[in-house]
């Protein structure tokens, strides 16, 4: 197949101009219509005092959102039992990221941050059951879930996904997005580094992870024992991903199948946290594996 390269050089001069700026107009135009859509969330001023305002892209198709960061976010807002709103929209914190909350005029972005604001703001302590011991066990659960597993998730998500007509059809993306994110999600991962591992290497990485969790787990009712804690949140947001939504991915029944303790710790932690979950997603709940 003739390259890129090769088809523009062949191209004659005014061939090649016209090639360059349809690039770039198609490329300003784009970013324009991105832009439009990251603004077009609901600019409110008169957000309630003392409630927290949610910022999360919109509601997800099995799972409550598409981030496994805003899952965590509003699953520790309910369990915490501090009151919010949600604001669905694409604008990002003064971070860049999604999602990120608003306390009395305050901006915060981070889910970690946010959480940790919220606790010092508002008195909140989730893990005042845990020893030091069990706390530092629980971050480094954390961490493996947030800044390792994630990673190959989205790696998996994004790049190795096997039907990506899930996405697009979900998301009404069209391919030029999908492109967008892709290149994204691949220069991101490739500077944190799991990103030039082979598929086969991350899907290895993926279960070693998962099973962790798993054996950690164990016949426990949440990661720490009885009483769920800070980092439930965490792990059942990015599980949140996996067990419901990891459709088009090939790996559709990955929990359910290989990791049963992990499938009733799913459903045990939207039992208690979201009684509504099914006004909370947009697909009905019923998942039909795309393998
Ligand atoms: N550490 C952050 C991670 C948030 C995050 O990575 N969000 C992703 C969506 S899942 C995002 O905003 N990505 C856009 C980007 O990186 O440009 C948190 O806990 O909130």
């Amino acid at each position: 197949m003739e390259s890129f390269l090769e088809t523009f050089r062949n191209l004659d001069t005014s061939q090649k101009i016209l090639y360059v700026f349809g690039g770039a107009a198609v490329t300003a135009v784009s970013l324009v219509a991105i832009r439009k859509l990251t603004l077009k969330e609901e600019k409110r001023k008169d957000y309630p005092r003392d409630t927290v305002i949610l910022h999360q892209i919109g509601r997800g198709p099995y799972a409550p959102s598409m981030t496994p960061f805003a899952v965590k976010l509003e699953t520790y807002l309910r369990m915490a039992r501090i009151p919010y709103q949600n604001v669905h929209g694409m604008r990002p914190s003064p971070k860049g990221k999604v999602p990120w909350i608003e306390y009395n005029g305050q901006p915060m972005g981070d889910s970690t941050l946010c959480i940790q604001f919220l606790n010092q703001k508002l008195g909140v302590d989730l893990n005042k059951h845990l020893s030091p011991a069990d706390k530092g066990v629980a971050q480094a659960m954390q961490v493996m879930t947030e800044e390792h597993l994630y990673w190959l998730l989205a790696l998996i998500r994004w790049i190795y996904s096997r039907d990506a007509s899930f996405i697009l059809e979900t998301f009404k993306f069209t391919k030029f997005i999908l492109w967008m994110i892709r290149r994204n999600v691949k220069k991101q991962t490739w500077n944190q580094g799991l990103g030039r591992h082979t598929e086969e290497e991350i899907v290895e990485m993926m279960n070693k992870d998962i099973q962790s969790l798993s054996d950690f787990i164990g016949r426990k009712r949440f990661l720490m024992g009885d009483e769920p804690g800070e980092a439930d949140c965490s792990v059942f947001g990015m599980l949140s991903q996996t067990y419901w939504q990891f459709n088009g991915s090939g790996y559709e029944n990955l929990i359910k199948d290989n990791y049963p303790n992990l499938a009733a710790y799913c459903e045990r932690m939207k039992d208690a946290f979201w009684p509504d979950w099914d006004q909370c997603i947009t697909h009905g709940g019923t998942r039909e594996a795309t393998k």
